[in-house]
């Protein structure tokens, strides 16, 4: 049985098939030929993730998923969400990502702020099933931590007292709305398959 993760990314596609039965394969998209950058230029995170799934299963037809992640802040109406990674601009700096946020939140109370991820996964025959991954938490008033990428420096998940950069890299992935995603994709295609 194989599978294609729509990802060029090919650490996520390892930590995947790490998780699944050895008769389910995963492909990558160069394992399948494809080479083109992905569109994601829908408005929402469903829509980016099913986009990409979608592609892959009408031109390569195998079964497959794909994935969206976003920093959902509650106090600017889940921003910057679906455009995390070119919140300040086409340069996907995230540096200038963060202090964008930080500035946007500055003398608000309210910091608290969710990062969510949604994978759609398409069968051979076509039917589409979504799984969504929530981590809630805060967003400090600086960036705090070498580890992890992204938003991690300035999201304190709910329950500890350290930013996701502060954490190892282990024990972040354990909690992670994307091991939270990943776990039910998993369940799913193991009860399935
Ligand atoms: P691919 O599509 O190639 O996987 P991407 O940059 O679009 O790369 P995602 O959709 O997974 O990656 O995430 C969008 C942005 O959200 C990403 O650029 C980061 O800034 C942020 N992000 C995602 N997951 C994150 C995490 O676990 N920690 C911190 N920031 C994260």
């Amino acid at each position: 049985m194989q599978i294609c993760f729509a990802t060029s990314n090919p650490n996520k596609v390892r930590e995947i098939q790490a998780m699944l039965p050895d008769y389910i394969r995963l492909l990558s998209l160069k394992d399948i030929g494809c080479l083109e950058e992905l569109a994601e230029d829908q408005s929402t995170l469903e829509g980016n993730s099913h986009q990409k799934a979608n592609y892959v299963f009408h031109n390569y037809h195998v079964p497959c998923f794909a994935d969206d992640t976003g920093l959902e802040v509650f106090a600017l109406d889940g921003a910057p969400g679906v455009i995390s990674a070119r919140y300040a601009g086409e340069q996907r700096d995230i540096g200038a990502n963060m202090e964008l946020l930080l500035s946007k939140l500055q003398g608000k109370e309210d910091r608290k702020a969710q990062f969510r991820t949604v994978i759609t996964f398409i069968n051979e025959d076509g039917k589409t099933r979504q799984f969504e991954g929530v981590v809630k938490g805060a967003i400090t008033n600086n960036p705090q931590g070498g580890q992890g990428f992204g938003y991690d420096p300035i999201f304190i998940p709910k329950g500890y007292q350290q930013t996701f950069a502060q954490m190892a890299a282990d024990e972040k992935n354990k909690i992670s709305h994307r091991a939270i995603a990943t776990q039910k994709l998993v369940k799913y295609l193991t009860k399935h398959f």
